[in-house]
């Protein structure tokens, strides 16, 4: 076993994209607040149903220079869906193959971003409008070093601001601002977000905006819940800025997965007005990425990349190297980033070929393309990517690996009555 974190060590170490000088360090210290978008898909960003557009306030970001807003961004997830999301982008470690490493892994040695930036200084925190239990993050936490979570039992749950999975975003984040506001700095933040859930139920007192028409309920009930979750964050972003957080915070928002499955290939030809099939389907993985770094220029970024990238990219702004830490991702700002998206299934995009069961693609045209030694190794280097990534979940290897100048923590350290940090 240690043998074989070794070998994994000079994998990732091979892998290792240097940091862009341009944006390494330029949040040194700063905030950071993540944003977790439920079953927020790319192909919303500037999509009209009748005329309207249908996250007005996204698009805006999207457009503004004080937002990078990576186009061609993808979710990764397997089983584990929301949890999977979050545990790419806490360890750039993959979900597993079947069910969610947060249930099935939550023993593990990590070394997760609240961790490392914990000692730094940072107080780290999550906030969600649902129970502690669900996806077994009280226990998981522990184990990545989150200092504080604030979960349903913080919120007012009354019925008529929830829904299945927990509380709607406009009270969620409104009830989250005096615990935020108590929270020391620098602090690393997420706020998970649930309304806009499958099967996307809104009250219709709480619509601004009529279902799609395709027939097909979820899809078209979709676009409603989008909405909602669209004016709540801008209320937040009202917040953000009235009391400076704005300014001294990087802020990035990022889709969690898919909200419509392959299950709705036919209802998304309508919605999209072309045929959906397995390329399109392949394509609509995209989510949105959208991150605010006080200082640095914005703007619209086409580097092909997905979750398990976003742990590099966000330390390497805070000035933290990654070189030493065991990461599957690569820095979407550095020059060397990999532009390869593994997908859980073994399936991937790159800016030129998407790989569906055995089938290539050109991603540009979605004309089918003929196997070369490039695609060849292009594959076996993303099967080794989950597969490496999964021997350190299933082996817990990290308990045989600390890297340089990095002091492991103690889960029974930590307690969520969230009173001391
Ligand atoms: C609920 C939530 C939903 O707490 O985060 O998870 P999902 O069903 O999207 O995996
Ligand atoms: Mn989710």
């Amino acid at each position: 076993n240690s043998t074989d974190i070794a070998e994994i060590v000079n994998f990732t170490k091979a892998m290792y994209a240097e940091p862009n000088p341009e944006y390494f360090g330029a949040e040194k210290g700063k905030n950071v607040i993540y944003l977790h978008l439920e079953s927020m898909q790319n192909f919303l960003i500037d999509y009209k149903l009748n005329g309207e557009e249908v996250t007005p306030f996204l698009n805006s970001l999207a457009h503004s220079t004080d937002f990078m807003y990576f186009d061609n961004f993808f979710h990764q997830v397997g089983q584990g869906k929301t949890s999977d999301a979050e545990f790419m982008l806490e360890n750039s470690l993959y979900g597993l193959p079947q069910g969610s490493a947060f249930t099935t892994h939550d023993q593990n040695t990590y070394q997760a971003a609240p961790a490392i930036l914990g000692e730094k200084g940072y107080t780290s925190a999550v906030f969600h409008g649902n129970y502690k239990t669900f996806w077994n993050r009280d226990k998981i936490y522990k184990a990545l070093g989150f200092n504080r979570f604030y979960d349903a039992s913080y919120y007012d749950m009354n019925v008529e601001d929830t829904m299945s999975y927990g509380l709607m975003d406009k009270p969620f984040y409104q009830e989250s601002i005096p615990m935020l506001d108590k929270l020391p700095q620098p602090f690393y933040s997420k706020f998970i977000t649930v309304s806009h859930h499958f099967p996307y139920s809104i009250n219709q007192d709480l619509t601004t905006i009529g279902p799609h028409t395709t027939g097909d309920k979820s899809v078209d009930n979709y676009f409603q819940t989008a909405r909602y979750a669209d004016e709540a964050l801008k209320e937040f972003f009202t917040y953000l800025k009235e009391s400076g957080l704005y300014d001294n915070s990087v802020i990035v928002m990022y889709g969690d997965h898919y909200g419509i499955s392959e299950n709705h290939m036919r209802a998304m030809s309508k919605v999209l007005g072309t045929e959906v099939g397995e390329f399109e389907n392949a394509q609509l993985q995209r989510v949105p990425l959208l991150i605010h770094a006080p200082g640095v220029k914005g703007g619209v970024n086409h580097t092909y990349g997905g979750q398990i990238d976003l742990m590099p990219t966000l330390m390497h702004l805070l000035g933290v190297d990654t070189k030493e830490f065991v990461q599957f991702g690569t820095d979407l700002l550095s020059k060397d980033h990999h532009e390869l998206v593994p997908f859980r299934n073994g399936d991937f995009v790159t800016p030129t070929i998407t790989s569906i069961k055995g089938k290539y693609y050109d991603t540009n045209t979605g004309e089918l393309i003929e196997e070369t030694e490039e695609i060849d190794a292009t594959k076996q280097l993303a099967q080794k990517l989950l597969q490496y990534s999964d021997k350190v979940v299933n082996g817990d290897l990290l308990r045989f690996y600390t890297p340089k100048g990095f002091t492991p923590i103690k889960p029974s350290d930590y307690n969520y009555n969230n009173e001391e940090s």
